[in-house]
């Protein structure tokens, strides 16, 4: 693997989910596999879990890791072409791009949606850039519009704390309801997954629901037979926003939208809340903004009511998370909050791909 930014670069579901749990029962198994090479992790945006994640999976893997903070101590970047480099930033990343590439062999992109130019960000130039000119094999850490590694990491939760029940047809389901509209006690003969919109006080990306959405729906086109012999994890999978924060089809094509979030959440197995700002696509004006003021959207807080309305749903987020804002305290401290272990999941996601990648080199190498 040369490049991880869509769930399709993984290929097969199934297979990345047993490499995951070989992994997760023994982490360093491949420990002599990174010998001697090196991971440099570009970071142009905050992180914790990301950045410790990551970290560690290389260490499984007998890395050397190098960390680069650009906005704490590096010359700040210009990424754009084309400009009259006049003003605060010192160094092009069209030259420091190959410099980086020189002294590592792998390298991991932290690099958010500025959120103003939709084509710029949707067009990931900065991670193109990186896969062009650096001559190294490139992964994503959150981008500008997708972030797999978390939401490999939420694949493999979603799999490890599923009710996993046999669908009728004994296939994986995913779009709308179950075909024969079985929802006994609210319990479906499928998992339901929804990713819920909820307030926050900045503009956040959309990276985050994107890749969820994406790797929800491609898991379900995979038919994966999770959980066992003769078991089949389907998944109804939808998405409650209010109206004007419609995601890019590109990444949500199948999931069934529900502007009423009541009625989503009714008989849910998975709650995955996230904020995210105007994608632009019902609003382009609007891409990259706040559409009402947060105080007007509070009822969009995932609450005990809201959770009430499910079938006693697992709560999920990416982490960080604000309290009152996106959850409130008794709905993420409660055990059927996946948080942590989902956060934890972070670096078995990261183990995956990297030694994903390490492959790679070395059978370029033979
Ligand atoms: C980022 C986002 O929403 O994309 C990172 C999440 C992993 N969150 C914040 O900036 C708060
Ligand atoms: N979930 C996640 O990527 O967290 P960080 O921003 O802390 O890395």
């Amino acid at each position: 693997m040369k490049s991880f930014l869509n769930v399709q670069d993984l290929g097969d579901l199934r297979q990345a989910l047993a490499e995951a749990q070989e992994i997760k029962a023994n982490r360093y198994k491949y420990d002599m596999l990174g010998k001697n090479k090196t991971l440099l992790m570009v970071f142009f945006n905050n992180s914790l879990r990301t950045r410790l994640s990551t970290q560690k999976a290389a260490m499984n893997l007998g890395m050397n890791v190098i960390v680069l903070d650009v906005n704490a101590g590096a010359w700040k970047l210009e990424t754009e072409r084309g400009v009259v480099m006049d003003g605060d930033k010192s160094e092009h990343l069209l030259e420091a791009i190959p410099v980086m590439g020189s002294y590592c062999d792998v390298i991991g992109i932290r690099s958010f949606a500025g959120l103003t130019d939709r084509e710029y960000d949707y067009a990931e130039t900065v991670y193109h850039q990186f896969e062009q000119y650096s001559g190294k094999p490139v992964f994503a850490m959150e981008t500008a519009t997708v972030h797999p590694l978390q939401a490999f990491a939420d694949l493999i939760t979603i799999q490890e704390y599923s009710p996993l029940q046999t669908s009728p047809g004994g296939g994986f389901l995913c779009g709308s309801h179950s075909p024969s509209g079985e929802q006994e006690g609210g319990r479906g003969s499928v998992p339901k997954v929804v990713l819920t919109w909820a307030p926050h006080p900045r503009a956040l990306p959309q990276a985050v629901p994107n890749s969820f959405a994406q790797w929800m729906l491609e898991a379900g086109r995979q038919s994966l037979p999770l959980g066992g012999e003769g078991r089949g994890l389907g998944i109804d999978f939808v998405i409650t926003h209010p109206e004007g924060y419609e995601l890019d089809p590109a990444f949500t094509a199948g999931a069934t939208i529900e502007y009423d979030q009541k009625k989503a959440f009714e008989g849910a197995d998975f709650i995955y809340a996230k904020n995210w700002s105007c994608p632009g696509v019902t609003r382009p004006e609007d891409y990259g903004k706040i559409l009402h003021d947060y105080h007007e959207m509070m009822h969009w807080t995932v609450d005990a009511e809201h959770m009430s309305w499910t079938n006693n749903a697992h709560f999920m987020h990416c982490l960080p998370v604000r309290r009152g804002m996106i959850v409130t305290d008794d709905v993420i401290e409660a055990p059927t909050s996946l948080v942590i272990p989902e956060a934890a999941n972070r670096e078995i996601s990261a183990t995956v791909v990297l030694k994903r990648i390490l492959q790679g080199l070395q059978n370029a190498e033979i």
